[in-house]
């Protein structure tokens, strides 16, 4: 059983563990945990590791259009439908992806987190056609 705090994932349809994926966000030594819960807009949690194991100190939430993740939390969003916590840009710390892949009616779209920076890859970016669900997996 996870503690998960104050996250409060609970909630009904969350669908909160969808996604899942390890990896050391903070270079702290212990693996952390980031959890995808795409029901209704969607929404992800941060969760890290210590030498107690998975603790809510310090966790996050990750909306989309609050922080540093792009866009705006919309019904359907599907935000956290696939998530991935791996090192991207090479500092050693592992960074967070999400997946939406209800993002604009059915397109989708992958954002990462990178140094505080949101980035949001959508069809255009990726030179995919429209309504493909694109973050529906993401493997990391
Ligand atoms: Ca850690
Ligand atoms: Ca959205
Ligand atoms: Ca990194």
């Amino acid at each position: 059983m996870i503690d998960t705090g104050g996250l409060d994932p609970s909630g009904a349809g969350s669908e909160f563990g969808t996604a899942l994926a390890m990896g050391d966000s903070d270079g702290d030594g212990y693996a952390d945990v980031l959890a995808g819960a795409p029901g209704g807009a969607g929404r992800a949690y941060l969760l890290h590791g210590s030498a107690g194991g998975l603790t809510a100190t310090g966790g996050v939430t990750f909306v989309q259009g609050s922080g540093c993740v792009p866009g705006a939390a919309e019904v359907g969003d599907r935000f956290g439908s696939a998530v991935t916590l791996t090192d991207l840009d090479g500092d050693g710390a592992a960074d967070a992806a999400f997946g939406a892949e209800g993002e604009n009616a059915g397109d989708g779209t992958v954002m990462t987190l990178t140094g505080g920076v949101g980035t949001s890859y959508g069809p255009s970016a990726l030179a995919t056609a429209a309504g493909q669900g694109i973050g529906a997996v993401l493997t990391g």
